[in-house]
Formats: structure tokens, sequence, C-alpha cells
């Protein structure tokens, strides 16, 4: 079997997501996620100009050994564009080894390790009332891990929390980024009150998450940290940039409460000090972004040496392709964790007909053969990509800040 094409798809059913389609000689067709939010073009480029021509000749049973050829080809390491790119040929290629096994991938990879995959869900609030409604309703759904996010008072914007009703809370725009604002001062007083609030309403039976998005400094997010351990989070998520592996021994040195970390990074060895030197409890680097099913479960094999767990990003600018991909990951290795689940806005799913399912906080990646998400590439037709931007931070003084 040959590999006889390979397109790129940018579509935009609701949010923009970037699909490569794989297909072979025996007519089988395999898809990955390219998506890199706001930055979508680039990957999409990367791999039609430069990665798509190696590919059509190419035995698709040949993954670890494309991968290698992709990575170590390229000459240039790491870096989200590349890795993502190289993340969305390898997910196709697990989805065709499936398909050509009538397999789904989780039997491929050592078959499931448990009978689902706990998710969370994110609830936020303008308000704490407002964040305490939205919990409720998650637990109603049968959440047995829900994130906590609410507006910091006197902030215009604070991350995590949609600006009105039926809104999202992730604000895109198309001519230039929204500008967000921020003080960790007035945050720090602010966050353990918001966690005292949601225990003295739910208990605590329900795990909480809480995510910083990066905006502290080492001795800040030590402070959070100690402040929130009488409310046990099952995580902080990103208390500092992610890219300073070192600032999390100071957080690690100061408190008990679990530390998340690596939504944005794209290697085994960008965490390769985060998890031998044990600094952290759960990682959140994703399939989409982080090389691949085939680089991502090297990474959980080292995190299962030092005892981190997976906790992979799943926001929803992960396309349903990555999500599928991460849910046979995650249904099979040893040391998983918890899997983030924002779900898709309408009408992705016209585009990724997918066969994973939630009950009762678990989800399931289902029997089809393959990832078990199809894309119809007609109705993606019909919704064209939309140029749009992340937002950007600035501190109350006009200081641009981590966002
Ligand atoms: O594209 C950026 C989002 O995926 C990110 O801001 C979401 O931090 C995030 C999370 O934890 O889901
Ligand atoms: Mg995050």
């Amino acid at each position: 079997m040959k590999i006889t094409d390979a397109r790129v798809v940018v579509t935009s059913p609701g949010r923009n997501y970037a699909t490569l389609v794989v297909e072979t000689s025996d007519g089988l067709v395999g898809v990955g996620d390219a998506t890199l939010n706001g930055r979508e073009l680039a990957v999409a480029t990367y791999l039609r100009d430069h990665v798509c021509p190696l590919l059509v000749g190419r035995d698709p049973a040949r993954i670890e050994d494309t991968w290698q050829y992709l990575y170590k080809g390229a000459y240039w390491r790491r870096g989200p564009v590349a890795m993502t790119a190289i993340a969305a040929v390898d997910t196709a290629l697990w989805d065709i080894k499936g398909k050509t096994a009538g397999l789904p991938v989780y039997e491929l990879l050592g078959g499931a390790s448990r009978d689902g995959v706990m998710v969370y869900g994110h609830a936020d609030g303008r308000d704490v009332p407002e964040l305490l409604d939205s919990v409720a309703e998650y637990l109603q759904l049968g959440y047995k891990a829900v994130r906590i996010q609410a507006a910091v008072p006197g902030m215009a914007k604070t991350y995590g929390v949609s600006t009105g009703d039926g809104q999202v809370y992730e604000p895109a725009n198309a001519h230039l980024p929204e500008e967000g604002s921020w003080e960790s001062s007035t945050y720090l007083d602010f966050a353990p009150t918001v966690f005292e609030a949601v225990r003295e309403r739910f208990g605590f039976a329900v795990h909480l998450l809480h995510d910083v998005h990066h905006r502290l400094t080492p001795i800040e997010a030590a402070r959070l940290g100690k402040a929130l351990e009488p409310y046990r989070p099952f995580w902080i998520e990103d208390a500092t940039p992610a890219e300073d592996q070192s600032a999390f021994r100071v957080i690690r040195a100061h408190t008990t409460t679990p530390l998340a970390v690596g939504e944005v990074l794209t290697s085994i060895w960008d965490v390769q000090t985060l998890i031998t030197e044990r600094l952290i409890d759960y990682v959140r680097t994703s399939v989409a972004h982080t090389g691949g099913i085939s680089h991502l479960r090297k990474l959980y094999a080292l995190g299962e040496l030092y005892g981190v767990r997976s906790g992979a990003h799943g926001a929803g600018d992960l396309s349903p392709v990555a999500h599928a991909a991460a849910l046979h990951l995650d249904l099979t290795i040893p040391n998983f964790g918890i899997q983030e689940y924002m779900g898709h806005r309408d009408p992705a799913a016209e585009v990724f007909r997918s066969s994973y399912t939630f009950t009762d906080g678990y989800m399931h990646p289902g029997n089809a053969p393959g990832l078990g998400v199809e894309f119809d590439e007609a109705a993606a037709a019909r919704f064209p990509y939309q140029p749009r931007y992340l937002p950007v931070n600035r501190r109350l003084d006009g200081t641009v800040h981590d966002w």
C-alpha cells in the first residue's frame, strides 16, 4: 500500500480547524488535526509546501519511520508549527493503520486499561454566583471534574470567562487581537475566595481544577498553591509561563497543591526536567501539538517512570479528530490522569462525524476502525476559513503580560 494523496483542508465550522487528509492506494482515508489556534495557516503551509510532497509514494504502515524522517529530516527541531504538522501526519497514519486492521486505534496501542476516560468540563462565571450555577450544570450532566474560572473584580476581561449569556469565553478578533487586563495582586486575593465558595456549596466529592494561564511569577504561584491547599484542588494549571521549567522548583518547594503544565509545549524534551525532577503531577501536552500519538506515547511512558500522570489539553480549538486520538491514547496508558473536554461549537458536527461518547463524566472513543471520525470535505467547504487572533493581555499600567 502507498500514500497516493495528502492535502490540507482549512475550515471554520464554529471556529477554525486545519485537517490533513491522507489517501492510500487501497482506497483508505486517514485524518489528522493540524490546528494551531490563531496561526492555522502557518501549519497548513508547512504541510502543503514541505510535507505533503514527501508523503506521496510512502508506505503508510511505516508510522515511526515517517515520524523520524519528518522530524530529523527537517534539521530544524521542535516548535509548535513543525510539531503540529508532524502530529497531523502521525495521527492520520494511525487512523489508516486502524482501518487496515479493522480495529479501533486503542486496540493497536495495547488495548484498554480502563473502562472510560474521566474528563473535566469548563465552568465559568462573571461573578461567583454565576460560576456556582455553571458548576451545578456540569454536575447535573454527570461530570466528576470541573474547571472553575471566575471574572477577577476590577479587570475588564478575565481569561476563561465568557463576556455574556451564550457567549464563548475565548474571544477571537478578525483584525487585531482583543486586549484583556490583569493584576496578579488582585487575582491572588480573589482566587481562594472562589474555591471557598465552590467547596462550601458542592463539598469535596467533585474534582476542582483551575487554569492560571501562565500569569504568575514563581513565588506568586507558590503563594497561590499554599492558599488553595485547604480546598484540595485537583490541580492548578500553567501557574507560571511554561517555558521556564526551573520555575517549578520554586513552586514545588512551597506547596502540596498538584501542578499541571504543558499545553504550549511540543516535545518530550520540553518536559524532560519537569518530569525527571518530579516538578509536576500532570502533563498537559496534547496529541495535536506534541508530535501525535507516537511521540506523546513516549512522553507519557517517561512520565510513568516518575509518577507524572497525563492531563491532556482538550480545548475546543483542538478538533474532534485530535479529541478522538487523545481518547484512544488515554484509554490505554497506565498513568492516565484526566482529559480536558470542552466540546465543539455548532456546526462542527456537520464536518466532523465522531463516534466517541460521553456517559456520566467518562468518555470512550468508540469501536469504529481507526480513530472513528469521518471528515466531510463537502461540508467543510461550506465554512470557509476566517482570520482570527487570540487575545493579548496587559497589566493595568499597559504593560504586555502573558495571556
Ligand atoms: O488556543 C489556546 C487555548 O487552547 C487555551 O487558551 C485553552 O488554556 C486553555 C485550556 O486549558 O483549555
Ligand atoms: Mg490551559
